[in-house]
């Protein structure tokens, strides 16, 4: 069998790329990745935080970052190289509790005026690099989730919602994203998908791929998938990775 060509990294999203929204990771996605960290090397870069990326890609008994090269949670905002944390940020060192009250208060204040098919709790999750504002409020069940989104679809609740933080905060230096299936993620400019890239430079790659369902302007993915530092795959589910990945690298 041929060396592993370690001056190659393949960069994939999480939800909507290598697992649905939110869920585990099936076998035979990740049965590819593993065909493929045996060929170059693999990393995962999603929105959300550490906790639910293990939840999705650890396969129920291990440590997600220990199982790919790197993991990229909260955008790279946490980052992990073979189980080792190598970087971390606080967006409340870099915002300042004062900027940072003044979002919640209005946020949990736009929120507590809608009437939703559903309203569960959790409704701000503070993370280290991002904060998540969730209208259904994060502790929704699985069905709660996809009856919020069906209601999102229709009613823009999110869209509705980032129009009016961005016209509250235009020059507090917030980046408003859409990521997800039922939460808006905020966190400052420039800390989208592309900020794990400074990690990955520092290992000097030839060739840095990435795979991504959201790759259109204004998807959470856009950024690092038109980065000139990297080779842009869009995928349309975890089936359609599988089957790019394979055609790729692994026949
Ligand atoms: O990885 C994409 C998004 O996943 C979750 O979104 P939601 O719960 O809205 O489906 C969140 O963790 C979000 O932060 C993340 O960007």
């Amino acid at each position: 069998m041929a060396a592993r060509d370690t001056s190659t990294i393949v960069l994939f999203d999480v939800d909507g790329t290598l697992t649905p929204a939110r869920q585990r990771a099936s076998p035979e996605t990740e049965a590819c990745l593993q065909a493929l960290k045996k060929k170059v090397v693999v990393g995962l870069v999603g929105g959300s935080d550490l906790v639910k990326i293990n939840e999705q890609m650890s396969m129920g008994d291990d440590d997600v970052t220990k199982r790919y090269d790197y993991v990229f949670s909260e955008n790279g905002l946490v980052a992990h190289k073979n189980g080792e944390l190598i970087h971390k940020q606080d967006i409340a060192k870099y915002m300042g509790e004062d900027k940072l009250q003044k979002l919640i208060n209005f946020a949990l204040n736009e929120m507590s005026q809608l009437t939703l098919p559903s309203k569960r709790g959790t409704f701000v999750e503070f993370r280290s690099g991002m904060i998540n504002v969730c209208p259904v409020g994060r502790s929704c069940s699985q069905a709660q989730r996809d009856e919020f989104a069906a209601y999102d679809k229709e009613h823009r609740v999110r869209e509705a919602l980032v129009a009016k933080l961005r016209a509250e905060f235009p020059n507090d230096g917030f980046v408003f994203a859409i990521g997800g299936q039922i939460s808006i993620d905020v966190y400052p400019e420039n800390w989208d998908k592309r900020y794990c890239l400074q990690q990955v430079e520092k290992d000097q790659f030839k060739t840095i791929y990435f795979f991504g369902d959201k790759t259109s302007p204004g998807g959470n993915d856009h950024e690092i998938f038109s980065d000139p530092r990297t080779l842009g795959y869009t995928v349309t589910s975890p089936a359609d990775t599988v089957e790019q990945i394979t055609r790729l690298f692994l026949s």
